[in-house]
């Protein structure tokens, strides 16, 4: 079997970048260790900046999220018992972020995918990327009990953190910058109206706590809690008794509660990858790189790192360029290292770091207040939290 470009992946990464591509007559496979329900049943972001909105419109998958998704223009910070609106469409001269779930637009890639007849391989096992490092790629996997090799041009590495591509690279070509959090995020999805019209980023004395939405009737909280907490001893009614204790008094009343649809647990890690190309093997989305979740950058990054490669490859084949190949790992990775900045910043800020003794918590204080008092100091949240134009 032979394509253009063989794609390792589908999540939200692997079926964009597949879309741009065909939209540009670039013929790719998506090989994808995982059932298509699988895949969908994964419940993580919820925030699109513009750029995946225009890159979602760019692939012909933006129909329903225009639909359904709910443009936001602020987000609220409680802190102290308050809460305060950051007005990110006022401080940022227009510009807004879109809410609308991951689950959501891996769904309406995978349909436009479908309508456009492209081929996915669902449950493929072993799947090898080779010879990247030549003008011959290729990628080895076994469907069915059947092993079959996929020739290609270039290998799009979209497989995420435990993906198989970073770890086909030798080790003395890859450099990698690591921070480990202590603590992690414990997420519940339920059929309840939102809490507030806009996210509220809680910081208090028991830890974070969000507030978000996938819809006017669906609803996402996430609580901070150490690492070592399980799912299983959180019944709903504990979840929902801790998150009242860390939201204002209005919003605790307000607080519609039901039973979860989902509840799971995520690590806080911020992780670098570099370079990000390999030969003819390019690595895209949480295969390269993750932040903590606070910021809402992971899957804006991913569409950042694809619209990147998408161009790359379109120039490699309608002008014969290989200028945007050569430089995909620097165009990302300035991208990248502001996304990683803000993100550790806004986890630092707002999460309880109990180790601190006290120190962190009253600079914390100061800086919270200083953000609210300070327009300059709300502008540069905000700006970064729509997305930075780089
Ligand atoms: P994914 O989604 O992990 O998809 C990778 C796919 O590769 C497959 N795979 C393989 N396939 C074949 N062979 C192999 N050997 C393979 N190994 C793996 C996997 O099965 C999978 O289908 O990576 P991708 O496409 O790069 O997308 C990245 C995003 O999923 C991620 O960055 C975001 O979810 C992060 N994130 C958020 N990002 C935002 O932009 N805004 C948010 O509000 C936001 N909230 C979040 C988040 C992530 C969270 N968690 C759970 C980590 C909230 C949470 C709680
Ligand atoms: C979410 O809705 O899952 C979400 C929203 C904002 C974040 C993180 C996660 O910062």
């Amino acid at each position: 079997m032979r394509t253009q470009v063989a794609i390792i992946g589908a999540g939200p990464a692997g079926l964009l970048l597949g879309q741009l591509l065909y939209k540009a007559g670039i013929d790719n496979i998506i090989l994808e260790q995982r059932s298509a329900d699988y895949v969908l049943g994964r419940i993580r972001a919820g925030v699109l900046e513009q750029v995946s909105v225009d890159l979602l419109e760019a692939a012909g998958a933006a129909e329903r999220m225009h639909a359904e998704g709910l443009p936001h223009d602020g987000i609220e910070l409680l802190f102290g018992g308050q809460r305060h609106r950051i007005d990110l469409h006022e401080l940022t001269g227009g510009k807004r972020v879109m809410v609308y779930g991951q689950t959501e637009v891996t769904r309406d890639l995978m349909a436009a995918r479908a309508a456009a007849g492209l081929t996915t391989v669902y449950e493929a096992t072993n799947v090898q990327p080779l010879d990247f490092d030549g003008d011959q790629p290729r990628v080895t996997y076994e469907h069915d009990g059947v092993s079959h090799t996929l020739q290609c041009d270039f290998i799009a590495g979209c497989d995420g953190f435990h993906g198989v591509c970073r770890a086909s690279v030798p080790p003395q070509q890859i450099r990698t910058f690591e921070k480990v959090y202590p603590f992690g995020w414990l997420g519940l999805l339920s059929d309840t109206p939102p809490v507030s019209d806009e996210l509220i980023y809680a910081h208090t004395e028991r830890g974070f706590a969000l507030c978000s939405q996938r819809s006017l009737t669906r609803s996402r909280y996430y609580l901070q809690v150490p690492l070592t907490e399980k799912v299983e001893d959180w019944s709903d009614e504990r979840f929902w008794d801790e998150l009242k204790l860390r939201l204002d008094p209005e919003a605790r009343a307000q607080l519609v509660t039901g039973p979860s649809l989902e509840k799971s647990m995520a690590p806080l890690r911020s992780f670098v990858t570099e370079p990000m190309r390999f030969g003819r093997m390019f690595l895209a989305g949480d295969a390269a790189h993750i932040v903590p979740p606070t910021g809402a950058k992971g899957l804006n990054l991913a569409a950042s790192d694809v619209g990147y490669l998408h161009q790359a490859m379109t120039e490699y084949y309608q002008q014969g360029s290989y200028e945007g190949i050569e430089r995909y790992s620097e165009r990302c990775l300035r991208r990248i290292w502001n996304a990683e900045r803000f993100s550790w910043w806004m986890t630092s800020l707002m999460h309880n770091f109990p180790e601190g003794g006290g120190f962190d918590a009253k600079v914390q204080a100061a800086e919270l207040g200083y953000i609210v008092r300070s327009r300059a100091a709300a502008t540069a949240l905000a700006e970064n939290y729509v997305g930075l134009a780089l």
